[in-house]
């Protein structure tokens, strides 16, 4: 059945859904607070990078079924996906979803369903919403059907993802979760497994913090590996032999709004039990800080120290700098005094950036290569080369081909191995 669906929030994830729900036949409304985003949107743009995003939104707008507003409509179904950010004081920040919540009270009707898909600490929807929900004076799971049903998609694969990805939906009720599923059984391939929705709270919450313990893991073995003079990237690469291990990547920090954030949501509500999870936090927190001294002790006295970033973003191939280590180092660099240049083609913005990648390397004492971007594999090293000044590259993604770069005559230093 098609139906008319208010999006609250056009960011990475409500975006892609709603385009996803126009060109499968649903009539949506996207509301967004910032109103460039409604204006571009309604002309049929978009102002984030995301592969076949711009197409497909372009698609839905000429259909007819994608509009975009900076204040709600009626409708069937309402879905909130605004961010979730975190307080200097890692608390989970849930002024936009409340204010989303509060939005939509005044536009629901007898039958609506209500998703929250903004990852979110468990009890959101159950302490949050449901009291807000219910000044709409419908009888909640009777007459309004509440359900989380976390977003789960990898920035840079969002559309494949959100057709692909199982979904997990957490009702306030069966009826709830049952309504939610069939709806998104418009466009997801995948399992949709029902639960409640302090479970599906937790799932989402879990499921980034997983992989920030396994990365920590594997920063912690990097470190270790500096410490005894060892290849880390040869040893992860042996373990992962093992048919039940899996060791994560180590790298100069975790970056993103997801698994930089996330964990902090259970910590912040079981401060005496999460001891690992926080103390991983804490250990990808401290790898630009890491970086930062291998940098300091490779170029040792050189006087005026001239660096060049190589990437910005929080991970490859993005354009995406929320959350990032790299901007961290950036930082630290910029305290001790260094000469810095950074050089990204997915940033259009950014302190120190230069566009050439000639003149970023020109007179450089080290190349720190930071994201591993597809097009930084066969940079003209050579020339990069002849314009240095000291001849550094320091690889912290075991990223760069080593012997092609000593063999031009490049010191390699790679993360997460001493003697290198
Ligand atoms: N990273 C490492 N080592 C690794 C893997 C990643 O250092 O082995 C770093 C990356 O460089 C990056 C950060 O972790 O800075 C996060 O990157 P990511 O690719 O792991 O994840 P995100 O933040 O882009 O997306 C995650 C995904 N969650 C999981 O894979 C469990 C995605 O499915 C979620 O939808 C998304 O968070 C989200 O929105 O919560």
């Amino acid at each position: 059945m098609k139906q008319k669906i208010c999006i609250i929030g056009l960011g990475y994830i409500g975006l892609p859904t709603a385009a996803m729900f126009a060109t499968h036949g649903h009539k949506i409304t996207g509301v967004d607070v910032n109103s460039r985003i409604v204006d571009e949107l309604n002309q049929g743009r978009i102002i984030i990078e995301e592969p076949y995003l711009d197409i497909m939104v372009q698609a839905a707008v000429t259909s007819g079924n994608l509009v975009a507003d900076t204040k709600p409509a009626e409708a069937d179904v309402f879905i909130i996906a605004v961010p979730t950010p975190i307080t200097e004081e890692k608390k989970a920040d849930m002024a936009y979803v409340k204010a989303a919540t509060e939005s939509i009270v005044p536009y629901l009707n007898k039958g609506n369903i209500v998703i929250l898909e903004s990852t979110s600490p468990v009890g959101t929807v159950n302490n949050l919403m449901l009291p807000i929900l219910e000044r709409s004076g419908l009888k909640i799971g009777e007459e309004l059907f509440v359900a989380h049903s976390p977003e789960r998609v990898l920035p840079g694969r969002i559309l494949i993802e959100l057709v692909e990805n199982n979904r997990i939906v957490g009702g306030i009720n069966t009826k709830s979760a049952e309504l939610v599923r069939d709806l998104y059984k418009t466009f997801v391939k995948g399992e949709i497994y029902l639960t409640d929705a302090a479970t599906a709270e937790m799932c989402k919450l879990m499921e980034n913090t997983f992989r920030d313990v396994n990365i920590a893991l594997a920063n912690e073995l990097s470190k270790i590996c500096e410490n005894e003079g060892i290849n880390a990237w040869e040893v992860i690469r042996l373990c992962n032999k093992h048919p039940r291990v899996n060791i994560h990547q180590p790298g100069p920090g975790v970056g993103g709004h997801c698994l930089a954030v996330d964990p902090w949501f259970i910590v912040e509500r079981n401060k005496e039990l999460a001891k690992i999870i926080e103390f991983s936090r804490k250990t990808n927190d401290e790898m630009p800080h890491h970086v930062f001294g291998r940098i300091e002790a490779i170029l040792g006295n050189i006087k005026k120290k001239v660096v060049t970033i190589l990437g910005v973003t929080y991970k490859p191939d993005i354009d995406d700098t929320r959350e990032s280590p790299i901007l961290e180092l950036v930082e630290l660099l910029e305290h001790a005094g260094y000469e810095i240049r950074v050089y990204d083609p997915f940033v259009n913005e950014t302190k120190y950036k230069i566009d050439n990648l000639m003149d970023a390397c020109s007179d450089s004492d080290m190349i720190v290569l930071a994201v591993n971007h597809s097009q930084f594999k066969d940079l003209d090293f050579n020339a990069i080369y002849r314009l240095m000044n000291n001849k550094n590259i320091f690889d912290c993604r075991n990223y760069l081909h080593k012997d092609k770069l000593t063999e031009i005559g490049f010191n390699y230093y790679l993360l997460g191995n001493s003697s290198q």
